[in-house]
């Protein structure tokens, strides 16, 4: 819809709304904002690049520059739809270096067609914001420019470009490379630039796997959850949580997550109700579920390989309901679950609503999704994390998505305006506080009753 027929449509003054457009654009442009998703970590992680300034470590866990921006995995699901396994098959991408994967994607998806999707894009707009010039199609340039970057500055850099003041990372206690880290160096984390997260998914997704593992780790724990299990599991829960001084615990579930009450006769039910909730609620932390992720559907893909599924939002309802003196962070991938969990999120304080995850973080779906949620939720929810992977993908993810916000909020604040209701400068920055930052922040320091 045209701005002109907007304002038609508003009855407010073009003036007026152009007025209005400028002061929430710069409200949202100036808005400082804490990532509360991603899966970055600081130059102690180690990073593959290994950069002018930092040992490179093969297993490191921060991927940066531009060989790691067009390998994303967004980006591998996309190269494998136009150069198909039949010409390029799944074990002989893999057997290339990072640069030869980079190098077969610039030439698919950027040279041999337009860059036009949003992972294309996304890799052109944090060139053109660190100074580069997309026009050059300059690969070797590019490359050139990654590498003389002093890592730690370049990190500064990026979150001044991105306006993100703190980075929260996803710290995977069952995945070796992440575990090792933190045994080998209790202090690997102790950057004030990132904030820990534990993320424990198999604890919930598959309790004998789990189970094995802490009886490994020392935590003895059977296959059939007991309450030996059960104590094993809140202690192991409880000294990671502190280890990595976790703002909050999360999982990733699966589009049949389901959750019946306590004694629904699921493993996952039983850890959620006994285990997780308990010491998240003793320690005061949220609890974030991230639902909808059917794994690796196409296991040649990899990280790239994940699907989509239609998830039940009553059990996210049931878990609010059943417990209010814990918090909880949700985020669902299907478009079609969205309009619910806003809904649920009516219902139920202890409920927070964030981000347009993964497959619905493109621009059509972020500004339905926003415009929806300020119509039922007001400014009670969390309108975006990054999710990235890639240092710099924080650039454009992060204005990609401020831009999609302002377009929403300018519509919402000029029809404010069509009622005769003044907004002030100062009351539109706090609002956009609220949605970018404090929504969050005093999320986090709540304690329920
Ligand atoms: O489980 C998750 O945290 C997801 O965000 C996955 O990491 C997914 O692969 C992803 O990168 N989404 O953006
Ligand atoms: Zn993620």
């Amino acid at each position: 819809m045209s701005t002109v027929q907007k304002v038609r449509r508003s009855k407010v003054r073009l003036e007026e709304r152009e007025a209005v457009e400028t002061l929430v654009r710069d409200a949202v442009a100036d808005q400082s904002v804490w990532d509360l998703h991603t899966h970055l970590y600081p130059p102690a992680f180690g990073s593959p690049l290994g950069g002018a300034k930092h040992s490179a470590d093969p297993r490191g866990l921060l991927l940066w520059g531009i060989d790691e921006l067009l390998t994303y995995h967004y980006l591998v699901a996309e190269v494998f739809r136009v150069a198909t396994p039949s010409e390029l098959p799944y074990a002989d991408f893999w057997r290339m270096t990072k640069s030869e994967q980079a190098d077969h994607i610039w030439r698919h998806l950027f040279l041999e067609r337009s860059p036009i999707s949003e992972s294309c894009r996304g890799v052109l707009t944090t060139l053109q914001a660190f100074g580069l010039d997309p026009a050059d199609r300059d690969l070797k340039g590019y490359r050139k420019w990654f590498a003389q970057q002093p890592l730690d500055e370049h990190i500064d850099r990026v979150m001044e470009l991105a306006g993100v003041n703190r980075i929260t990372m996803t710290n995977a206690v069952f995945d070796d490379n992440e575990r090792q880290r933190w045994l080998e160096d209790e202090k690997v984390g102790a950057d004030p630039r990132f904030a820990g997260v534990l993320r424990f998914d198999p604890l919930v997704r598959d309790w004998p796997a789990a189970a094995a593992k802490l009886s490994e780790w020392g935590y003895p724990a059977g296959e059939r959850l007991d309450q030996s299990g059960v104590d094993s599991a809140k202690r192991f829960l409880g000294d990671w949580i502190d280890r990595v001084d976790a703002l909050y615990g999360a999982v990733s579930l699966p589009p049949g997550f389901r959750y019946e009450g306590a004694d629904d006769g699921r493993d996952g039910s039983r850890v959620l109700s006994e285990v997780v909730l308990p010491v998240l609620a003793e320690r005061g932390l949220p609890f974030a579920m991230m639902i909808g992720s059917e794994l690796r559907v196409n296991p040649e893909l990899r990280d790239a390989g994940d699907m989509v599924g239609q998830s039940d939002v009553s059990s996210v309802v049931r878990l609010a309901r059943d417990f209010p003196g814990n918090r909880f962070l949700c985020t669902m991938l299907a478009r079609e679950n969205q309009h619910a969990l806003a809904v649920a999120a009516r219902k139920f304080g202890n409920l927070m609503v964030f981000g347009c995850w993964w497959f619905l973080n493109n621009p059509s779906l972020v500004d339905e999704i926003t415009r929806m949620r300020v119509e039922l939720l007001g400014l009670s929810f969390v309108p975006q994390h990054s999710d990235a992977r890639v240092l710099e993908q924080l650039v454009y993810k992060w204005r990609h998505s401020r831009e999609l916000i302002a377009d929403v909020l300018v519509d919402k604040y000029a029809d404010l305006a069509a009622t005769g209701w003044r907004t002030t400068e100062g009351e539109v920055r706090r609002d956009v506080g609220l949605l970018l930052e404090k929504n969050f922040t005093n999320f986090l320091s709540r304690r329920e009753s």
